[in-house]
């Protein structure tokens, strides 16, 4: 595609990649209009604003389709890609090696949910200092849009095709019951709330567990109605199909925590409850107690 030279940005942030290179201009492998590069985006405004130094923050990243999101982070950043549904157990592992470090872990609802979901519940469990961005597009995106843990009650997929029958698994709920010391939701389509959750995350000292809701038009939206989550209303609902569509469908089924508490959970079928859940700094963190546990071991006092 030919560009007039003013249309290839100098951008602050990124490295020119490989693809970059080739194709001489920045880019990144997301569908038009897919919620990652809006993450991408404002993980690189807090990674610049608060200074985040990349030594001790490695951005440790799951398998799915935000694995392509390495291509538009922060050129400074450190990358690793790891397993699916593993970044936890590398993330522990770097962390017991150099305590000073919380990486900084980017999931997705399946990676994290659905086959990390063991790892998931006991980095929680153990309170280990790091910051989990959990991306949750409601779908298995990557291998072909199947329905995943987090795919809303009657919703369309490629393993769903007449309609998902099954309980949803609710991120922010797992993370509580396991004992994550901060919790919070929000959604790309409320970016400063997110930046907000991000940089508080990344203060804290402990496990903090952010769910981030974010469309994916090419699996979820194309095959759903935005009548999804309005069963009861009898809208007839268009397809969501392009991004403007879904972020209206998100922002209309994202309810605050104090709206939440007076409805049934009927009425809370197929909605998203945003806010922050939990916030308990003085919970201890995992390396900082086998720090201690360690000095006993050595006899000292
Ligand atoms: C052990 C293992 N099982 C299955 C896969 C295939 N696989 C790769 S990505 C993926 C789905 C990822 O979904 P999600 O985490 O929601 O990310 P998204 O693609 O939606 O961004 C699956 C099942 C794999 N790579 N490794
Ligand atoms: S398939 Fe979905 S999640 Fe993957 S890049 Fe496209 S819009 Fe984004």
């Amino acid at each position: 595609m030919s560009m007039y030279p003013s249309e290839q940005p100098e951008h602050p942030y990124l490295s020119i990649s490989m693809p970059g290179k080739f194709f001489k201009r920045y880019f990144s492998l997301f569908c038009a209009g897919c919620g990652y590069g809006i993450i991408g985006h404002l993980f690189n405004r807090v990674f610049e604003d608060e200074k985040v130094d990349p030594k001790l923050h490695p951005v440790v990243i799951g398998i799915g389709c935000y694995g392509q999101i390495l291509l538009t982070l922060h050129h400074a950043t450190q990358r690793i890609l790891t397993l699916h549904g593993r970044a936890p157990a590398l993330a522990t592992g770097m962390k017991m090696a150099n305590p000073k470090m919380k990486p900084i872990i980017f999931t997705g609802d399946g990676d994290c949910l659905g086959i990390g979901g063991n790892h998931f519940m006991h980095i929680c469990r153990r309170n280990l200092d790091c910051v989990i961005l959990i991306f949750n597009n409601s779908i298995y995106a990557m291998t072909g849009g199947q329905g995943a843990p987090t795919t809303l009650f009657g919703a369309m997929s490629s393993t769903t095709p007449y309609k998902m029958f099954e309980n949803r698994t609710d991120g922010v709920k797992l993370a509580l019951t396991a004992g994550a010391s901060y919790v919070a939701r929000t959604t790309v389509a409320h970016p400063r709330t997110l930046m907000k959750y991000f940089r508080k995350g990344l203060k804290h000292k402990g496990t903090a567990v952010i769910e981030i809701i974010t469309p994916c038009i090419t699996y979820f939206g194309r095959k759903n109605l935005d009548s999804l989550g309005d069963e009861s209303s009898g809208i007839k609902g268009q397809k969501m199909d392009n991004t403007g569509i879904m972020i209206d469908w998100i922002k209309r089924n994202s309810l605050r925590i104090n709206q939440a508490k007076f409805m049934t959970e009927e009425e809370l079928l197929n909605k998203y409850i945003i806010g922050e859940f939990r916030y308990n700094p003085d919970t201890p963190e995992y390396s900082e107690e086998y720090e201690k546990i360690k000095k006993i071991a050595m006899g000292e006092k």
